[in-house]
């Protein structure tokens, strides 16, 4: 290998040290679809315990240093208590999401609902997660807004949009100097006609009206088939406004399989985009954060699985030839930067990443070192009795 291949792996690797990975605490708890959540040995009762998962994955990674809670799902007395319980376990409180989508009253809208006492209480809800977001020491607050309509003339499309913007400015002012609000959009689910935030160019239309404090989250499973996101990501990124990523992957709608599982191209375009604007950085301010639902598989081994597949997209991308690529990109040789392209994507990173993880005195492979670590054995014995948590609280 020659000296600048070496120099080159050593950038990559350096690079790569650099990277974090947010693990919900959800996806360490029950999840199912409307038809069955089928539980799990072993699966966490409480927020204490859901962060202790989370912290063996960061154990076993080495990149995964936060844990992103859900209100009221992690809601306990004391958030203060929970952090300093996280530190002890040698991770962090992340994103404060939001949850203004089980109550029976948001049956026709949260923020956006005709009723001015309901949008009250959804707004006290947000207002709360920003008071949580202080004991806790997190920057972001996440909206997802389940907001929408199922019948043409339900309700008056524009109002909700007056409604959702007269609530967003409410919590946006509300945020402390560091604090972010992220807002997230989906095309549709649980609402079937429309949704008051259903695609990126809402979100960013909304973030410009707020301020510079509010930034778009994408979530790669809530497109239509089909859509470009990198197309998204690379606008948002020229814009300033790209804030978060909601990583999992997908083969018809929000699917929330292991991100890189169904797609692990679009993955590796998506990073292609993020190292092409030097956005891997920390200090550049993107929370790549994982959004999924382990229904059938094992979750902290598919939690582990996910962030090698986030990790080996970014490494393919970062062997990008950006040198060749622009060359090529520029004299229009349409198939030689297409090969340049294929060429970093059809490279096999995982000694890479073994040797990275050796350096970071890991095991190269953590899915074997979770399975010899006993930790299942542990939990499935030590977690009985109780209510396991999941989607209800
Ligand atoms: C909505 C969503 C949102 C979370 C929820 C768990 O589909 O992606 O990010 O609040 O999943
Ligand atoms: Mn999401």
């Amino acid at each position: 290998m020659s000296h600048q291949d070496q120099a080159a792996l050593d950038n990559v690797k350096r690079a790569l040290r650099t990277q974090t990975i947010e693990t919900p605490s959800w996806a360490y708890a029950n999840s199912g679809t409307r038809f069955k959540v089928f539980a799990q040995q072993g699966v966490p009762r409480d927020p204490y315990e859901k962060i202790a998962d989370a912290a063996v994955v960061h154990r076993l990674t080495g990149v995964a240093p936060t844990v992103a809670l859900h209100i009221p799902w992690d809601k306990v007395d004391d958030y203060a208590d929970l952090a300093s319980y996280a530190e002890g376990q040698g991770v962090a409180l992340g994103a404060i999401n939001s949850n203004v989508f089980q109550d029976d009253d948001y049956k026709l809208g949260s923020v956006t609902n005709p009723d001015p006492g309901v949008r009250r209480k959804a707004v006290d809800h947000l207002l709360e997660c920003v008071d949580i977001m202080d004991a806790t020491g997190s920057r972001d607050l996440k909206l997802w807004f389940s907001d929408g309509t199922n019948y043409p003339g339900q309700d008056d499309i524009r109002a909700r949009q007056d409604r959702l913007a007269e609530a967003l400015r409410e919590v946006y002012d509300r945020l402390g100097t560091e604090q972010r609000m992220l807002l997230e959009y989906k095309l549709f689910e649980p609402a079937f006609y429309t949704t008051d935030v259903p695609d990126w160019g809402t979100a960013y239309a909304h973030c410009l009206e707020l301020g510079p404090k509010a930034q778009v989250v994408i979530d790669t499973g809530h497109h239509a088939p089909g859509t470009n996101i990198e197309f998204i990501v690379a606008f948002l990124l020229r814009q300033g406004r790209l804030g978060a990523f909601d990583f999992n992957s997908r083969f018809y709608a929000d699917d929330d399989l292991m991100v890189g599982a169904a797609d692990p191209f679009q993955l590796f375009r998506i990073m292609h985009e993020i190292v092409r604007a030097d956005a891997l950085r920390p200090e550049y301010g993107i929370a790549f954060m994982l959004d999924q639902c382990h229904n059938i598989e094992a979750k902290i081994p598919a939690i582990i699985r996910s962030v090698m597949n986030v990790q080996e997209a970014t490494a393919k991308a970062l062997l990008v030839d950006r040198e060749s690529l622009t060359a090529a990109q520029r004299s229009g040789d349409v198939l030689g930067a297409n090969a340049v392209l294929m060429d970093a994507y059809n490279t096999d990173v995982r000694p890479l990443l073994a040797e990275l993880r050796a350096d970071l005195d890991l095991d190269p492979d953590p899915i074997a070192a979770y399975a010899r670590s006993g930790y299942f054995e542990k939990i499935t014995a030590g977690r009985v009795g109780g209510r396991q948590a999941g989607w209800g609280a």
